[in-house]
């Protein structure tokens, strides 16, 4: 077995493409891990992972919470970002430090200098979750990029195009890669096939954690009349 074997088709550090302006980095968040884990802990504390249920009244497989000064939630009156966490009322937890550090490493070394996120949603998957074919548009600055960093049990990632009915490629994404995507391929469809049942990870056990670091903007609607 060789070292690509390994890291599944590529050595870490050098960047896989998955569009023209999508890169995956593998195990570009290994050496955050040990600050990760505890600061994961201390935003649970304030604000649990749960299940949020759609505008259309599934419940999510996937848990999700928050943190930064925008949220991402779901309810029966839609999807948003939120100030508040709605469970508590209270502002999401501050976005720790080494969070602004990884996103903004990241982002810059996939070419996009200066990203300074206001949201992370963190997603936590256990075996059977999934998330469904979908685009990310609740953002206001579709410019921005998205950094994705993936914990724990491997995970197969959809990636489609522009439309819906468009070809999925799937991916592995393994403990510590992280993908950031801007430009054109901000808007394509992606997605999440259900996490499989695997050995458990030394750290994180069965689950998945992703971090999905926004720049969510200010949630504000402006009517324009001709
Ligand atoms: C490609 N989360 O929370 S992260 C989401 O693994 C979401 O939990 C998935 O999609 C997860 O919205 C995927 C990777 C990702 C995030 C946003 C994207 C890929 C993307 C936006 C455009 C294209
Ligand atoms: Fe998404």
């Amino acid at each position: 077995m060789t070292t690509l074997d390994l890291f599944g088709g590529s050595e870490p550090g050098e960047p896989e493409r998955l569009g023209s302006q999508a890169v995956i980095l593998r195990r570009f968040a290994t050496p955050y891990v040990p600050e990760l884990l505890p600061a994961i802990s201390g935003i649970e504390a304030h604000s649990p992972f749960r299940h949020m249920v759609t505008p259309g009244g599934f419940t999510m497989s996937v848990a999700l919470t928050n943190c930064g000064h925008l949220g991402w939630i779901t309810d029966r009156r839609g999807y948003r970002y939120s100030e508040l966490d709605p469970q508590s009322g209270q502002p999401w937890p501050n976005m720790p430090a080494v969070f602004q550090r990884l996103a903004r490493d990241a982002a810059a070394e996939a070419g996009f200098v200066g990203f300074e996120p206001d949201a992370c949603l963190i997603n936590r998957y256990l075996p059977g979750a999934r998330m469904s074919l979908h685009q990310d548009r609740n953002e206001i600055d579709f410019t921005a990029p998205i950094v994705s960093v993936s914990l724990g049990a491997t995970a197969t990632f959809l990636f489609g195009g522009q439309e819906r009915s468009d070809k999925v490629v799937r991916t592995p994404l393994y403990h510590g890669d992280v993908v950031v995507w801007g430009g054109e391929d901000r808007m394509r469809f992606h997605g999440v096939a259900p996490l499989k049942d695997q050995p458990p990870h030394p750290l994180l056990g069965r689950q998945r954690i992703n971090f999905t670091f926004r720049k969510a903007g200010v949630a504000y609607t402006c009517a324009h009349s001709p």
